[in-house]
Order: structure tokens, then sequence, then C-alpha cells
């Protein structure tokens, strides 16, 4: 999916600000708050959460339908063109109306929609509304919890005045994931146009061969008349596209035309681009490929790269590349979940004063603002469904129980469509801590299709994972047959806490057994709890110095492993979480605070990936 771009043939129109809001009802909400203006609303900005918008307890805790409205007129200029509005993302579930008709709804809190609203528009005023719904349950990414308490709720089974009080307490979202349930528009609205015959899509694969870079382009186009009458995209009137692509000096280094006509209307084409500027970590290159097609325009950026897992190592280039960095979130005072461009540049700036190279986007794919940041800093990314909550903590078989197989086809498929021509995306993550030790063959059963079905969505074939839960790895059949095996691993915190002798020697049994399996292993998860000014010298759990201790014994023991590739620490920052009573104002595993100030270990683990190469450093 293409984002919206203001060009020589394209308009664009930005819908964020403030809109007028209102709480609706757990599952439902009257059809008036979306065919009528709300009659004294509130104001709310988007994008943002609106959790933490507002000084009220019921909105920060809201469960269920909220309702977003505003009015806008389009310009005569933009009326002749193919119109479509277009929502960075909406968590979780959207309604959609326009001038008080259903434009359609959309399931997934963490990926673009859109819909094209030529015919729908009215020159003069419209009214748009948005019912979201934040309700998580077994049928939703993340997952919430349907019956038991959320993830770090307290739950005393079997006390009667317990028992019964929690089937007369008021509804609410009882997520199954260790983050705040955030919700809203959470990412910019746009108004977009195209010409009638348009570019659907654009899909980049590059090579390298001695160096000179090797492009391929597919184009998709796209008739807006056709689609009105729901017929297919073949659009054989314009069989070809014309393409250029510069390089950051604005020189043209290839210009051809895109003339294969596959079966599905897919135009394609190939050119060699000499002595080709290589996209690296730290060392980014941009490219840009104009795409012209009948009246429409594109210009995409791209970077020459190539990813490949060749026995334990995880080469960029072909150079054995070294993960340092950090499980995220996209969490922040007052936005929430919001994408907050300042906010981005300071964490990329951040993750160069931490001299890290990477992160993954923990737990759902990030706003699109960020890859294209990561592309041009050079920032490398593990890009993560939000398939978070899938068992961990519920007796029953979530293979059986849950009802999320479609909807984890259609993230994945999503999520790649939209990210599959960042150069700095070099992996993909199907989900984050399934249950894949109690009902280890379901658990590979139902991750082997979707790792076939990522392979097989993105046209660079870039390497795929489950990023797997501290678990008995010796049952999991899941985790060694992904391409790399990416672990979330305690040991020192939620396993043999405050014992860092024994944490590191439970580390290395398990690493012996990993040795075995012949496959590049990396953390994605490994930390410990700090609050930001506990001090003591003898250095125990929730200090800041027992965060330092943890991650320099335990790095300490992964430097002797040539196969392990990679330490990405939980966390980034600081976070909001559910309340309960293993949370104290959040997830404190932050190696800087939620405001992004560093705590003791960040100094420490600065100095030690000053000294780690991107390239190389288990050679
Ligand atoms: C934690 C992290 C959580 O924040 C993240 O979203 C997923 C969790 C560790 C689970 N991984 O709790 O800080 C480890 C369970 C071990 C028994």
């Amino acid at each position: 999916m293409l984002y919206p771009q203001l060009n020589e043939s394209r308009m664009r129109v930005e819908l964020n600000g403030i809109w007028s809001f209102q709480t609706a009802g757990a599952d439902s909400y009257e059809e008036e708050l979306v065919k009528k203006p709300l009659v004294q609303p509130m104001t709310i900005a988007v994008p943002a959460s609106y959790n933490d918008q507002k000084d009220d307890v019921n909105l920060r805790s809201h469960y269920g339908w909220v309702i977003y409205q505003r009015t806008f007129t389009i310009p005569r200029q933009m009326s002749n063109e193919r119109m479509v509005l277009r929502f960075g993302a909406v968590t979780h579930q959207a309604e959609v109306y326009l001038n008080g008709r259903l434009l359609g709804s959309h399931k997934g809190g963490f990926l673009p929609f859109e819909f094209d609203v030529t015919y729908e528009m009215k020159l003069g005023e419209n009214l748009l509304a948005v019912a979201v719904d934040n309700r998580v349950n077994y049928g939703t990414l993340p997952v919430g919890n349907e019956n038991s308490v959320a993830f770090f709720g307290s739950d005393n089974p079997g006390i009667p005045s317990i028992e019964l009080a929690k089937t007369r307490c008021k509804p609410q979202n009882k997520p199954n994931f260790d983050f705040f349930n955030y919700a809203g528009i959470i990412r910019p609205v746009w108004l977009y146009t195209t010409p009638r015959f348009y570019i659907r899509d654009i899909s980049i694969i590059t090579d390298v061969s001695h160096g000179d870079g090797i492009v391929e382009c597919r184009i998709k186009p796209g008739d807006a008349w056709r689609e009105e009458q729901g017929e297919p995209n073949l659009n054989v009137s314009q069989p070809r596209a014309r393409i250029m692509i510069t390089d950051e000096e604005q020189t043209v280094v290839a210009d051809f035309t895109a003339g294969w006509l596959e079966e599905d209307g897919t135009l394609k084409g190939v050119c060699v681009i000499p002595d080709a500027k290589l996209w690296n970590p730290g060392a980014a290159y941009l490219y840009t490929m104009r795409v012209e097609y009948g009246e429409d325009i594109y210009e995409q950026k791209f970077g020459i790269r190539t990813v490949e897992v060749r026995g334990t190592e995880f080469l960029i280039n072909g150079k054995p590349f070294y993960f340092k960095g950090f499980g995220k979130h996209e969490d922040s005072f007052f936005h929430g979940r919001g994408m907050d461009p300042c906010l981005n540049v300071k964490d990329i700036s951040l993750i160069r004063w931490m001299n890290a190279n990477s992160f993954r986007t923990s737990h759902y794919p990030y706003a699109e603002e960020m890859y294209d940041l990561c592309d041009r800093e050079g920032i490398v990314v593990i890009d993560e469904t939000p398939a978070v909550g899938i068992g961990a903590g519920s007796a029953a078989n979530p293979y059986q129980t849950m009802r999320i197989h479609d909807h984890h086809r259609n993230v994945i498929r999503d999520m790649i469509d939209r990210d599959k021509n960042h150069p700095c995306v070099v992996m993909w993550s199907l989900a984050n801590e399934p249950d894949l030790e109690n009902f280890p063959q379901d658990a590979h059963d139902y991750f082997a299709p979707l790792y076939e079905l990522a392979h097989s969505l993105d046209p660079q074939e870039r390497p795929v994972t489950v990023v797997c839960c501290q678990n008995n790895y010796e049952k999991d059949l899941t985790t060694r047959t992904m391409d790399v095996v990416c672990l979330n691993r305690y040991y020192g915190w939620y396993n043999l806490g405050g014992d860092l002798d024994a944490a590191c020697d439970a580390l290395n049994i398990e690493l012996d057994f990993w040795e075995k399996q012949g496959k590049p292993v990396m953390f994605t998860e490994y930390g410990a709890d700090t609050y930001p000014g506990i001090h003591n010298t003898n250095g125990e759990m929730f200090s800041e110095e027992y965060q330092a201790d943890y991650y320099l014994r335990i790095n300490a023991e992964i430097d002797k492993r040539s196969f392990f590739i990679g330490e990405q620490l939980w966390n980034f920052a600081d976070f909001a979480t559910i309340q309960g009573p293993m949370r104290v104002d959040g997830n404190k595993k932050g190696i800087l605070t939620r405001d992004r100030r560093p705590k003791l270990a960040a100094h420490a683990l600065r100095q030690r990936w000053g000294a780690i190469p991107d390239f190389g450093y288990k050679d």
C-alpha cells in the first residue's frame, strides 16, 4: 500500500488536528452519533490515543466504542480526480461514515486502510464520523482475556467473594499483553487523489552483483472506474510504465520501461545500476524510483541492499551483522501510542547515542513515518505483527480456543504489503511469545503455514521468525524451525532473580542446546525492572546497579558464543501498562525512563556497543 504523496499528479490533504469526540456504549453506539453532528462533544487531538488526553479515569480505562467526528470541504480541483480517504491506523476496530453513509469497517489497530470516496464526497461541507472499538478478546490481535484477569492482574480462583464480585463487576478490557491498551485514531488521516488510471502499488527487489545494483520493479496498475464496478484490475489499456531512478545527487542512473505484463496485470521491469551505493546500517543511501504511468506519477525511495541467513550468520550485503539495540514501544506521555514525529526523531537520536543499530517493532507494526526515518538514518528494524498474547497464562489450548487464525494471516499480509520496500526492514516477526511449549505440535502446525505465507508474500524474501518466550526449549518444536532463533530470556529476573551466578549458569545450559541447532540466535528481550533512583551498594533487584550488573554478566556469556548474533534488550524505555500488583506505574525495564532519561546501565551499554562493530563482531 503506497503512502499518500503530493506531486505533479497527486494531491493530499491532512485531516489531522482537533476533532469532536465522545464515548459510546460497551458493545454498540447510537446511529445518530455517526449520522449527525455530535451534541456538546469533547475536543480530541488526532493523531493520538484518546486515553491520556483528558483527566477522566473513565476515559483512560474506557471499554467499548467511542465516536470521532469532523467536517471538511474539498477544493473543486480535487473533485475531478479519484479521491481516497486513508487512515494510518485506528486501534483496534473502526467503522467509518461519510455524510451518514457507512463506507466500511476495518479490524486491526496498527496498519493502514483506505476507502475510495470519489462518488461519496460532495462539494461543500462533508461530515466524517469514525466509530472506534477498543475491546480486545480471543478474536483480536493483540489478544484479550475473556474470562480470567488481565496479564498482571491478581487472580484468586476459588475464593467465593472474589469469584462472585468478578461476575458482577463492570465490563473491562483484560489485555493478555504487557502494554497499556491505548486506543483511538493513532496515526495520520489523509484525503488524497490519483488520476483514474493510477499506480496502485510498487514492489522493489534489489540485488548486488560485483558491485553493480540490480533493481527489479513490479508496478500494479489501478483503474478507478473498473474498481468502482468491481471488475478485476487487468488494465491493459496502458501496458507500460516509465521508470526513472535518481541517486542522492539527483543524477539519473536508470531510465527504462516496465513493460513485461504479468497475468495479474502487473508490469515488470529490471535495470542495472553500475557501482551502486549500497544501503548499510549506519550508512544509509537512498535512491528514488519515479514511476510514470499514464498521467499518474509516484516517487518511491528505496535502498540497494541484500539480506540473507547463511549458517549461523545474518548477512547484510554479504557481511555478518550483529544486532545491538532494543525492543521498543510506541509509548509516550499524553500521546499514548499516537504517532509523534518529534518523539520518533528523539528516539532515533537516543538509539544513536547508545551506539545501537536496531530495534524490533514490539509488539505491533509501527507508524510508517518511523520506518521512513530508519531508512534515512540506517537503523535496522525487525518488523512484528500485533500477534501477542496467544496463550501465555490461560491453561486452555490457544490454538483451539482463540479465534485469530484468519485475522493473523490478514495482519501478516497487510504488514508486508505496507513495509516491503523499506531497506531498514530485514526480518519479519510473526508473533511475540505465543505458547510454544504446552501444545508444541499445535503451535508448530499453526505457525508453519504462517511462516510459508510470509516468505511467499515478501518480494524480497527476508528471513522470518517467531519471538520465543522463556520456555522449555526442548519441548518447543516451533522456534528451532525459524530462520533466526529470537529469544526473550529473563534468567536473573523472572527466573533466578537476584542470583546472577545461577542466571549465567542457566543461560549457558540453554545456549549449549542452541549451539547444536545450527541457527543464528539472538536476544529479542532480556532485562530487569529498574526503578530510577533506587541505588544500593548490594545491587539488589529493582536498583539501577542491579540492571547494570545484569547486563554486564549476561553479555559476558553471550560474547562467548559465535552463533549469537545480537542483543536487543527489553526495553528501550519505561512504558505504560495496565495497573496491577506486578507493575509500579508501568513496566520499568527501560534503559531510559519514560521521558527518555538514561538510567545507570545506559552508560555502560553505550560504552559496550561503541566498541562492538555492526559487522564481523563474531568473526
Ligand atoms: C515483561 C515482558 C513484556 O513487557 C513484553 O511485552 C513481553 C515480557 C517478559 C515475559 N515479554 O514482562 O517485561 C517473560 C515471562 C517469563 C516467565
